[in-house]
């Protein structure tokens, strides 16, 4: 079939909207109309050429909501009609890490999505009959688009698509990493850093549990106001702190957090945040992706002494198993996603969400196919 992209043909070069060629779905795998995208700061930095996994041409895109529309052989847990949320972090309930408690990395087609292939090692990508790569698996700014089976959470139908995609990656990116990764406890003292499209999950997934204190970093002071509406109780923007940034939270909190999280992809800030953690117990989670090669650094001591440093992938959540309880919790208003969503696109127009992400005007610019 023929289905309209936009196309990642090369690095630092927009994306071009044309028809693609789309092969139906084979065995395991399944035809999703695409209804609504979100557009994520994985998309701009593949597509800024610094990721070393970046591969090109391919489409990209992530964070979608769909519609099934055909499925391929041995398909049994999905139909034509189901509504559904692409995985780039599937569930195959079978492997090894799907089968350890302690891991959300199911491992059953990490080979293949990272190379930009199906299971099989094809794609189902072509335009004028050159091979295009798929995208985390999902590439979602297709219109209609061929996943496994594996990589799709099936949905409550009455869930609108404009804004559950957001829940493909933001949102539970920030709601899980509160939930599933660091397990914060009613009356915790949490610190976020950064209250991006991701830290603002994470502080309403702070609320959600019951936290005490909720302290959000940054150093716009535009996003403070957001923050407070999704629960945050008090911010700080380092520009305006005269001292130390670190001495000043642990001031704040009373000793320090128990739960801190860092939203931004800085190194520093991940040792400022493992460093306002609390001696004894404070649990540090790195959530924000630093660019290729950059490392972490602290004094050893601070982990002696207590303090416990983690990472956090689409916040720790198993995509079929969770994703439909997170729409869920949107739908029975546990969380909020309107007022994250600040700009929709019609396809043509997805280069202009990405220019507005780079100058920050934006929390989520979702595009409506
Ligand atoms: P964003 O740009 O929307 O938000 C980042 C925020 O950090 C902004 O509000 C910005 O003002 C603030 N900031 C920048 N520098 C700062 C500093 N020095 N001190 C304090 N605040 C600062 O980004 P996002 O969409 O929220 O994504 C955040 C990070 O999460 C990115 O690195 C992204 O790649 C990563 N991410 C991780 C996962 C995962 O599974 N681990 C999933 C999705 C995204
Ligand atoms: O299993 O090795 C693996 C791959 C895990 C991928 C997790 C990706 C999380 C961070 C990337 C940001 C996604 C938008
Ligand atoms: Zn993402
Ligand atoms: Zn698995």
């Amino acid at each position: 079939m023929k289905t309209r992209a936009a196309v990642a043909f090369e690095a630092k070069k927009p994306l071009e909207i044309v028809e693609v060629d789309l092969e139906g779905p084979r065995a395991g795998e399944v035809l999703v109309e695409i209804m609504a995208t979100g557009l994520c700061h994985t998309d701009k930095y593949t597509l800024s050429g610094a990721d070393p996994e970046g591969l090109f041409p391919a489409i990209l895109g992530h964070e979608g909501a769909g519609i099934v529309r055909e499925v391929g052989p041995g398909v049994s847990s999905l139909k034509p009609g189901d509504h559904v949320i692409p995985l780039y972090t599937p569930e195959c309930r079978e492997c090894e890490y799907c089968l350890n408690p302690k891991t959300n990395l199911c491992q059953r087609i990490r080979t293949t999505q990272g190379r930009g292939l199906m299971p099989d090692g094809s794609s189902r990508f072509s335009y004028k009959g050159q091979s295009l790569l798929h995208y985390m698996g999902c590439s979602t700014f297709s219109n209609f688009t061929v996943l496994p089976e594996i990589a799709l959470a099936k949905v409550r139908a009455d869930a609108p698509f404009d804004k559950i995609c957001y829940i493909g990656c933001g949102v539970t990116t920030g709601v899980g990493a509160v939930i599933y990764t660091a397990k914060v406890e009613p009356g915790a003292n949490v610190v976020v850093f950064g209250l991006g499209g991701i830290g603002l999950n994470v502080i309403q997934g702070a609320r959600m549990v019951g936290a005490n204190m909720i302290v959000g970093v940054d150093v716009n002071p535009d996003r403070e106001a957001m923050g407070r509406e999704f629960g945050m109780t008090h911010f700080v923007n380092p520009k305006e702190i005269g001292g130390d940034l670190v001495a000043h939270i642990v001031e704040l909190t009373g000793g320090g957090a128990d739960y801190s999280f860092e939203c931004v992809g800085n190194v520093h800030l991940m040792r400022q945040a493992l460093e306002c953690a609390h001696k004894g117990w404070g649990v540090s989670t790195i959530i924000g992706v630093a660019s290729a090669g950059a490392e972490i650094a602290t004094r050893p001591f601070q982990l002696v002494t207590g303090r416990r440093w983690q990472g956090s992938a689409f916040g720790g959540a198993r995509g079929r198993t969770d994703v439909p309880k997170i729409v869920d919790w949107y739908m029975d208003g546990k969380i909020e996603i309107d007022p994250l969503i600040t700009h929709t696109l019609p396809l043509a127009r997805i280069n202009e969400g990405f220019e507005m992400m780079e100058r920050g005007e934006s929390i989520r610019t979702v595009v409506l196919y």
